[in-house]
């Protein structure tokens, strides 16, 4: 029986756009129904500050073994020593992750923002940059990836006690293990934040920083495809200051439907099917960049190992948000992005972010990238004509009818 007409009347037309519209911001997806289900569940009605086993209310006996099961299934699909599953969110884990490592005031080494890190990562107008003293690295502007070389002599001239790694609007496969190499020489902790490529490396596709760093945080939304929220892991020495960190040190009660439901997203993330979703999300990432470099668009690092690029959109003479407003009207969604030292600020940057995650998850495959990628182009190439996003927005329909979300 529905009781709140006018909520669920929003959540419909919600459901309705999902579904008939194109997905490409790089950081969402469409969870299963299992998902879903877990969520909406009277595992909301419950408080449960602490840990299994160490609980400060009663009656948390059934509380335990889902939290342990979600533990359990964490550790197994990231090869990791230890598991906090309570994070609310990415930035609320990165923030218990710097509590449990750093004081206020030290030296931390981070990717710069526009250089495709996250505001958590240092920005000066987050708790990050405010808290610590970030010093922060950069891509190399002609390749377009990370220079090893020059992080490593930032490293060793600023001596962070802290590197961190992985980030949001970056292409490319991440060398961990030079990042660890550098760490050890100065002694610093080395922090992964895998919150958009979680997914391709939970199934294998790309390269698994856990095993190699000290601490690694992740949502669970993005190429995971779980429930909104984050994880923390850790090596097992680590594992009672980062659980001092998420509680009590930075939140309270944990969010136990929502742990339920990350516990149902690892068990599908454990299923082989996940590994072909996670091979595809890839495939359809590089088809993405191919058909994009073939109409002249120019992509930073020019292609991707992942689910993500980010298009540089000055040479087409617009801006980001300009791009994101017109697929707007074609029944597109994507994110507008910064590109390297752009000379354009954050909220009207010169670059487009384009994901491959969600529409992946529909089943879509090479032969509609190639279509959706010839829509894009016509669109901006017909900037000022309504009548042209009207046409492409209907054949955008039409195809998403054919690859309904799951749920619907
Ligand atoms: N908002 C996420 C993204 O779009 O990458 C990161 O926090």
């Amino acid at each position: 029986m529905i009781k709140d007409h006018e909520i669920f009347n929003s959540i419909q037309k919600e459901t309705k756009r999902q579904n008939e519209e194109i997905e490409l911001i790089a950081s969402e997806n469409y969870v299963s129904k299992a998902v879903l289900e877990a969520m909406a569940t009277v595992l909301n009605n419950k408080y449960s500050e602490g840990y299994p086993g160490h609980r400060y209310y009663g009656g948390n006996q059934i509380i335990d073994e889902i939290e342990t099961i979600a533990i359990e299934r964490a550790k197994k699909l990231f090869q990791a020593e230890h598991v906090n599953v309570q994070p609310l969110s990415g930035s609320p884990a990165n923030s218990a992750v710097y509590m449990a490592f750093l004081k206020p005031g030290d030296k931390v080494l981070g990717l710069k923002l526009d250089h495709g890190g996250h505001l958590s990562h240092g920005h000066p107008i987050n708790f990050s940059g405010i808290l610590y003293n970030f010093t922060q690295y950069e891509i190399n502007q002609t390749t377009g990836r990370i220079d090893m070389e020059k992080v490593r002599e930032i490293a060793l001239r600023e001596k962070p006690k802290m590197i961190v790694a992985g980030y949001s609007a970056y292409s490319r496969e991440i060398e961990w293990q030079k990042f660890k190499d550098i760490a050890d020489e100065i002694n610093a902790f080395t922090f992964a934040d895998i919150a958009h490529t979680a997914g391709l490396i939970a199934a294998g596709e790309m390269y698994n920083p856990v095993p190699i760093f000290d601490v690694v945080s992740t949502t669970t939304h993005k190429t995971l495809r779980g429930p909104r929220g984050a994880i923390i892991m850790c090596k097992k020495k680590f594992a009672k200051q980062v659980d001092k960190a998420v509680f009590p040190g930075m939140q309270g009660g944990p969010h136990e439907h929502i742990i339920a439901a990350k516990a149902v997203g690892f068990n599908e993330n454990l299923q082989p099917e996940f590994k072909q979703y996670a091979k595809q999300v890839i495939t359809n990432a590089k088809t993405m960049t191919e058909e994009f470099i073939k109409l002249g668009y120019k992509i930073i690092s020019n292609g991707t190992d992942n689910h993500l690029m980010v298009i540089d959109m000055t040479s087409k003479n617009l801006s980001g948000k300009e791009t994101e407003v017109i697929l707007d009207k074609c029944g597109i969604s994507v994110s507008r992005s910064t590109i390297p030292n752009d000379p354009n600020p954050p909220m009207n940057p010169s670059g487009v972010r384009y994901g491959t995650a969600a529409i992946t998850t529909r089943g879509i495959k090479q032969t509609e990238i190639k279509k959706i990628v010839a829509w894009i182009n016509t669109a901006i190439e017909h900037k000022d004509e309504s009548n042209v996003f009207k046409k492409i927005k209907k054949k955008v329909k039409e195809m998403c009818l054919n690859f309904p979300i799951p749920s619907v």
